[in-house]
């Protein structure tokens, strides 16, 4: 094993990350009851975070433009993850079953809000009021346009 070779390593590297990018989503976690667990933390912390910014850009909290930075740019990494843990077999939680049922639509409408993120991002960096109070609408509204379909109330 010592004797491994750079090449040799990177080689088996490879290979496993081959073999984990192969498996089905829900590999990625070993019960339901977990991936149900990571997508709400994931949804949870954007939530408290787009709700700082949203409190900033409408006035109900005094604006910080470097808190705005960092809670955009936190739901910006946070808008990757959520979508690997609705696999199949991960029915449950707060979703709708139309999620496993009308996959085109469901991932329409989470590209569009992993497309969004990175433009609110965009804008916190600015560090401009008005940049913010023109890119939460947007946002807000593609977390809403998924609600209104998938999220149990
Ligand atoms: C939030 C939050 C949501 C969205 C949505 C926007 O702060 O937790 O789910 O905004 O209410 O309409």
């Amino acid at each position: 094993m010592i004797a491994m070779t750079v090449k040799s390593v990177t080689l088996v590297a490879a290979t496993c990350c081959g073999l984990l990018l192969s498996l089905p989503a829900a590999a990625q976690f070993d019960k339901a009851e977990d991936a149900i667990k990571y997508r709400q933390s994931t949804f949870a912390l954007m939530g408290h975070h787009f709700g700082h910014i949203v409190a900033m850009a409408t006035g109900k909290a005094p604006f910080d433009a470097q808190a705005a930075q960092q809670d955009a740019a936190i739901i910006e990494t946070l808008s990757t993850l959520p979508w690997k843990a609705f696999g199949p077999g991960t029915e449950g939680g707060k979703t709708k079953p139309g999620v496993w049922k009308e996959q085109e639509k469901f991932k329409k409408l989470a590209d569009d809000m992993a497309a969004q993120a990175p433009k609110l991002a965009a804008a916190a960096k600015t560090g401009n009021l008005d940049d913010l109070k023109a890119a939460f609408g947007p946002m807000g509204g593609t977390c809403k346009a998924c609600h209104d379909s998938y999220k149990e109330r």
